[in-house]
């Protein structure tokens, strides 16, 4: 859009612009630059108009994407091209990513490298690194706690291994996804040692106060990230002789967005990572990134302006580069990610599907699927060119954070059934057999959160340590029920490192004394390649898990109606064990796959007629594709086996 004052504030920068950067060849930056400079100053100026020195931002704003995009390697700006040409290509079903610790999968970026054939083998071409950057030796939340936002720690590697790395991916088409922690700093960064030193520049990026004041009106709103091991939101520093904000652990300090200067850094962190060859950026935490008294400080509405900034200044810069917003939020406020009042997603084009995730723990714990419906039912339709993230397990823990007012729909008391579900998922009754951990247990709220590993939080565990057969075989069919739910929902799988080998709770941690305080650690593992070598033996547990999965990858692939263009329907049927959805190709609509999902142990029948409205079936016959067998059918009724799904076809 062209509108007079944002046009003549860009001839101003145009013409103050520094020499080095005017004489470069910037075409494509400057068209770019042309047609979202007008979203750019009006977000910039929603934000900072009101500081005396805004025009002076405005100049450095802009000079840090020229900058970054003079830097910017000619292959990646040749895919930024051929992006921009096929704009939808993440959208297509082809894509299937895994999610992994480089030390715990294969001790350091280099081992990344001679280990690339594993992921092709099961057919997983995105691959998201945990955080790669800086960070103290032990208060480090698991990178998350960031002491240097341009380096790779010495741990993992160097940034030349990076490069080596990421240009192989690139070699074998598979993508790069790297994580950027936009919220806080460790207490170790420059800029937080500077703080520390008493440097007001740098305090001023920061939230620090001199009383308890502030802090005090803050904490009547603000929740508790980690109640256990860092209760309240701010730290006092005694060097510093201040207060200063720390939503997440007491080493994290929180960013001050509200100052300009951290918002032009960390889209210059972006955009150097965005160099680096990361196709892909996970933004950590997003919902925090506003701090307001009276609120609860997530989910404001300058944390989505902050983020459609980011986005915007990124396509001008890099626009094949796409972001993942990590908000792990109440399911209204999730899709906002995609773009606050938008139709094209214009934040974040990526977004974990938490509620999705939780959903389906619930239906895992409950052996049924009304609360599975219920909720999916309620989740708000994405924009466009937006996409799920959807999956098992992470490396966090399972928070449950699906709507009061669904859980009641579904039949149940919010409160007894919250309780429920951590009581069964943590193993307390005798019918249960998941070996999860609280975590995050608060007990002024009466909330708590669950880690452990897949497997061991489907019965895994359990089976293999009393030698249960029967119980291995439902801990192996769950783990490939949930998968078939990621891979057929529509957005992309993330599978978690491990998960595809059935790995169980490793209690190493405990005896880290950086590590033993956060039992997330349970399941974060250290990857054996001996175990992971048997998933070419049949019989083996590793091997049923692995080559189902790389089977059922591969169907995905191949079949367009599992690409994600809100081509999903969810059906609703009488029997509350099922989970039905129908995928259509939006091109061709006789295209269709019905997914059947059973939670319940027992086979379980759904009454065809209720699914007439798939399509008419009646005269043709169903195919499975995954099985490429046709299923049971009985008077009509289709035969579901326990714990167990269909991708059915209509031949
Ligand atoms: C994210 O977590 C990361 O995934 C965690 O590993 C980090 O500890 C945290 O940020 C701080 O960097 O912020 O939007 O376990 O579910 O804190 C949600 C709690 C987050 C996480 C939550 C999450």
């Amino acid at each position: 859009m062209y509108e007079q004052i944002s046009h003549s504030l860009l001839n101003d920068i145009l013409n103050q612009i520094k020499p080095d950067i005017y004489e470069q060849d910037l075409r494509h930056f400057y068209t770019r630059l042309g047609a979202n400079f007008y979203a750019i100053h009006s977000l910039f100026d929603r934000l900072y108009g009101n500081r005396p020195d805004f025009k002076e931002q405005s100049l450095r704003l802009v000079e840090t994407m020229a900058r970054q995009y003079i830097k910017r390697p000619d292959k990646l700006k040749d895919l930024d091209i051929e992006r921009e040409d096929d704009y939808n290509w993440f959208l297509s079903q082809e894509w299937v990513g895994m999610a992994l610790y480089s030390n715990g999968f294969a001790n350091d970026l280099k081992g990344m490298k001679e280990h690339l054939s594993y992921f092709q083998e099961l057919g997983v071409n995105l691959v998201h690194i945990m955080p790669i950057m800086k960070c103290p030796e032990g208060r480090s939340d698991g990178g998350y706690a960031i002491s240097d936002f341009r380096e790779i720690d010495d741990r993992i590697g160097t940034l030349e291994d990076l490069n080596e790395l990421s240009s192989e991916m690139q070699q074998r088409d598979l993508l790069l996804v790297l994580d950027v922690v936009l919220n806080h700093t460790s207490d170790e960064h420059e800029w937080a040692q500077k703080a520390r030193s008493g440097d007001p520049v740098y305090q001023d990026y920061f939230y620090t106060f001199e009383s308890r004041n502030i802090p005090d009106m803050f904490e009547q709103s603000m929740l508790e990230v980690f109640p256990e091991t860092a209760p309240g939101n701010f730290t006092w520093d005694e060097e510093m002789q201040r207060w200063v904000m720390t939503v997440f652990n007491n080493y994290q300090w929180d960013l001050n967005y509200s100052n300009p200067a951290v918002f032009i850094e960390m889209l210059d962190v972006i955009l150097f990572w965005a160099n680096q060859g990361a196709d892909i950026l996970r933004l950590d935490a997003v919902a925090f990134l506003w701090k307001k008294i009276g609120s609860t400080c997530q989910n404001e509405h300058e944390a989505h302006l902050i983020l459609q900034l980011l986005k915007d200044c990124c396509q001008v810069t890099a626009p094949g580069v796409l972001f993942i917003a990590e908000a792990i939020v109440a399911p209204v406020e999730v899709t906002k990610y995609f773009g606050e009042d938008a139709v094209i997603a214009k934040e974040c084009e990526i977004a974990y599907n938490a509620t999705f995730m939780a959903l389906m723990w619930d239906a895992v714990a409950t052996k049924n699927a009304k609360l599975l419906n219920q909720g999916i039912k309620s989740l708000p339709v994405k924009l466009e060119r937006a996409t799920w993230l959807n999956y098992v397990r992470c490396h966090d823990d399972i928070g449950l954070g699906f709507d009061d007012k669904d859980i009641i729909k579904a039949g149940y008391d919010p409160n007894s059934h919250r309780r429920f579900l951590i009581d069964y998922l943590t193993g307390q009754f005798d019918d249960s057999h998941a070996r999860g951990l609280p975590f995050g247990e608060n007990a002024k709220t009466g909330d708590a959160r669950i880690s452990g590993s897949l497997a061991s939080l489907v019965g895994l565990q359990y089976a293999m340590e009393t030698g249960d057969i029967e119980a291995t075989e439902d801990a192996v069919k769950i783990i490939l029920l949930l998968h078939s739910m990621i891979l057929a929902f529509g957005g992309i799988p993330l599978l978690y490192y491990g998960d595809e080998i059935g790995t169980l709770n490793d209690d190493a941690y405990l005896s880290d004394p950086n590590k033993m305080d956060d039992n997330r650690w349970v399941h974060r593992p250290h990857i054996d390649w001996e175990k992971t070598e048997r998933r070419n033996t049949t019989g083996t547990v590793e091997y049923q898990i692995f080559s189902a999965l790389k089977k059922m990858i591969a169907v995905r692939k191949e079949i367009s109606v599992f690409s994600d263009f809100n081509n999903r329907e969810l059906i609703e049927v009488d029997n509350e064990n099922l989970f039905v959805i129908s995928r259509f190709d939006p091109h061709k609509f006789s295209d269709r796959v019905l997914v059947v999902a059973n939670f319940n142990s027992k086979p379980q029948s759904l009454n065809l007629e209720e699914v007439s409205s798939w399509g008419s079936y009646q005269n043709g016959e169903l195919m499975d594709l995954y099985t490429r067998q046709s299923p049971e059918i009985f008077n009509n009724a289709l035969i579901v086996p326990g714990f167990s799904f269909y991708w059915l076809y209509e031949m």
